[in-house]
């Protein structure tokens, strides 16, 4: 690991760090040095719930605990430290489950918009989807039109939200044991927001006083992100906006241009970048540009948002979650535009050091001082184009005070949604993930691994994510990403096909070469876990792999989490029986039992369960150590030790 005080491994963001200090920029690496973490909070001992508190219930610190000592360790109600920690971690789940299924529910209103012929420059992309959709949710195709199809796809889904009985419908797509798993332990989520408001509920201030009760209806709100809001979001973007197939790109600060109009998009809902991706190359527009002395208009993306518009246009990104108040600070970006989710703060403060406009475009996420431009589905065109007029506008303001760290950029492929990998590997006309499931069984590849989520300027930016994703790829186990960090393993190389002969262990890179594929998968933003979740399941139904996703030899992680999104996400993971790793820092230390019930209780019930470990390597290990597990337990361990001495005899030959 490099050493605590450099910021990041990504040369562009040291760069733009050393000129924000110059220009006197806040930014959030220099906050989180100088704001050092609530220790009560972080472990999970904080109960703000009401007002005879907070209480603070800290485990004692440099010293065991006494049976005594413990039984004082209660809150003014009389609450436990098993109690408050459950609850703070139930509700960052509910937190996080809401936001991709409110991002999930505003997907499914514009697509009933489009359905009804009144979302002007929208319409379905991906007439097979739709089809298949509508297969999946016992929805007549007949003689219908697509519109009308929609439409009552459209219904169905929106209803989903507001459920009150029975169970999410995309629930079936699992394996028949894990439903049937959910439904015993009565997690199965009825509606989705019913289950974040019987979240809030049970954690309000006396009620559910019970760690595992609580957790059972955490697991309940996660799963109803996963295989519900986020699930919803993913496949009406794809039957809207496209499904994503291999796309190239780049990425990085450096994909910024001196003498063109820079907009860059960022958050999570697509539907306004689909449009600003359109109009940006208007060619009205452009000639408007040009009256104002740029040389065109170039578009990028940062954070989910420009997953979204790589996946499926190939719009270059400009970076991840810690780069955003960076692409700020090279002065030549007139509008960065925002909608929902990770935006900080902070960047409207640093956009008062140069001429960046802020726009905000959400109704339900305004930041003070910020430009708020609303954008409207009814006319989308209209709208997105007014928004790149201002941001054209805006070009003549610039300063002299700019800086693009020119050649950091790096070319990577994306686009793996689950019908492409079925595609890639099967073919055409027998789509399958047979090749891949053979693949491991004969031990060229050892498992599957997702390696997810965010950055923490607690860690080094990006360090934790690459230095986990090559220890797994060099042991043969083929990684998918989404979110930043799958930005993270772009910016260092390693989503082009080559990269399989460089970084890849010989089986591996042996199946990527054949395939044409890179080591490492971009399946998209954070809410495109889903796709992960399709995907395992694809691997169970191809069969060889036993018969629910808990008997895959697959592992999560998420290494630089810092998003209550991100805890859903392991949540629901865990639940659907995947084993998940987290770094940084773990919400429930507070509470020896709280933990244990995570890390060891729920793989008794769930067969998936979580763990916490900072070092990417041991991480990459414990991810290893249970993939070989679960080959053990398939009876596929041997095929795999056969591969494994082919490479030791490798490694000494390397040594001659
Ligand atoms: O939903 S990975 S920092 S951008 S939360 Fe946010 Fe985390 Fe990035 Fe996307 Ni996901």
């Amino acid at each position: 690991m490099a050493d605590k005080e450099v910021k990041s491994i990504d040369p562009a963001t040291l760069e733009m760090l050393e000129k924000a200090a110059r220009d006197g920029v806040s930014t959030a690496f220099e906050r989180a040095s100088t704001m050092r973490p609530c220790p009560i909070g972080a472990e999970g001992s904080c109960c703000s719930q009401c007002a005879m508190g907070p209480c603070r219930v800290p485990l004692p610190r440099g010293k065991e605990e006494t049976p005594e000592e413990k039984k004082k360790r209660r809150g003014v109600c009389g609450a436990t430290a098993e109690t408050i920690a459950a609850r703070n971690f139930v509700r960052k789940i509910a937190a996080g489950s809401a936001a991709h299924s409110d991002h999930g529910r505003r997907v499914t209103e514009a697509f009933l918009l489009v359905a009804k012929g009144e979302a002007s420059g929208y319409g379905i992309k991906d007439e097979q989807k739709l089809l298949q959709l509508a297969l999946d949710l016992g929805v007549t195709i007949g003689d219908r039109s697509n519109n009308e199809i929609a439409l009552e796809i459209g219904e169905i889904l929106l209803n989903e939200f507001g459920k009150q009985e029975g169970e999410l419908l995309f629930l079936k797509r699992a394996p028949l044991k894990r439903q049937e798993l959910w439904r015993q332990l009565g997690v199965a989520p009825r509606g989705i927001d019913r289950e974040v408001v019987e979240a809030m509920h049970r954690t309000h201030m006396g009620v559910d006083q019970d760690y595992q009760n609580l957790l059972l209806q955490g697991t309940r709100t996660a799963l109803a992100d996963g295989w519900g809001g986020s699930m919803i979001a993913t496949d009406l973007q794809d039957v809207m906006f496209g499904t994503p197939s291999p796309v190239a790109s780049q990425i990085n600060l450096g994909v910024l241009e001196e003498d063109e109009v820079n907009v860059i998009i960022h958050g999570h809902e697509p539907h306004l970048a689909e449009m600003l991706a359109i109009v940006s190359e208007d060619p009205e527009l452009i000639e408007y540009a040009k009256s104002k002395g740029a040389k065109g208009i170039n578009l990028a993306g940062m954070c989910c948002t420009a997953n979204e518009i790589l996946m499926r246009h190939g719009v270059p990104i400009a970076g991840n979650f810690l780069q955003q108040e960076l692409a700020v600070v090279t002065g030549v970006v007139e509008a960065m535009v925002v909608d929902v989710q990770c935006i900080m703060q902070g960047l409207v403060s640093a956009a008062q050091c140069y001429h960046t406009k802020i726009i905000t475009t959400d109704s339900r996420a305004k930041i003070e001082g910020a430009t708020h431009m609303e954008f409207d589905e009814h006319n989308a065109v209209e709208s997105a184009k007014a928004i790149m007029r201002a941001a054209i506008d805006n070009f003549p303001n610039r300063t002299e005070n700019v800086y693009i760290p020119k050649g950091q950029k790096t070319d990577l492929i994306a686009g793996f949604s689950h019908e492409t990998i079925n595609y890639l590997l099967g073919g055409l006309f027998r789509a399958s993930y047979r090749p891949l499931n053979d693949n491991i069984i004969n031990g060229r590849i050892r498992g599957v691994a997702g390696v997810v989520g965010c950055n923490n300027p607690r860690v080094t930016h990006d360090e934790v994510h690459v230095a986990m994703v090559k220890e797994l790829i060099k042991n043969d186990v083929l990684v998918l990403q989404t979110g930043c960090s799958a930005m993270a393993l772009a910016k260092a190389g390693l989503m082009v096909p080559e990269a399989a002969a460089e970084y890849a262990g010989e089986g591996l890179a042996e199946v990527c070469e054949t395939v044409g594929i890179p080591p490492v998968l971009h399946m998209g933003a954070c809410v495109d876990n889903s796709r992960i979740l399709i995907a395992a399941t694809a691997m169970v139904k191809d069969g060889g792999l036993g018969d629910d996703i808990s008997d895959l030899p697959a592992a999560g992680a998420a290494p630089e989490w810092m998003s209550e999104k991100a805890i859903s996400i392991g949540q629901y993971f865990v639940a659907s029986g995947v084993f998940t790793v987290f770094g940084v820092t773990w919400p429930t230390t507070g509470s020896k039992e709280v933990t244990d019930y995570l890390f060891k209780g729920h793989e008794a019930l769930y067969g998936g369960k979580w763990a916490f470990e900072p070092d990417p390597i041991k991480a990459a290990q414990l991810m290893i150590d249970h993939i070989d597990k679960k080959r053990k337990a398939l009876g596929i361990d041997k095929a795999r030790e056969r591969v494994l001495y082919d490479m030791e005899m490798r490694r000494e030959l390397d040594k001659v």
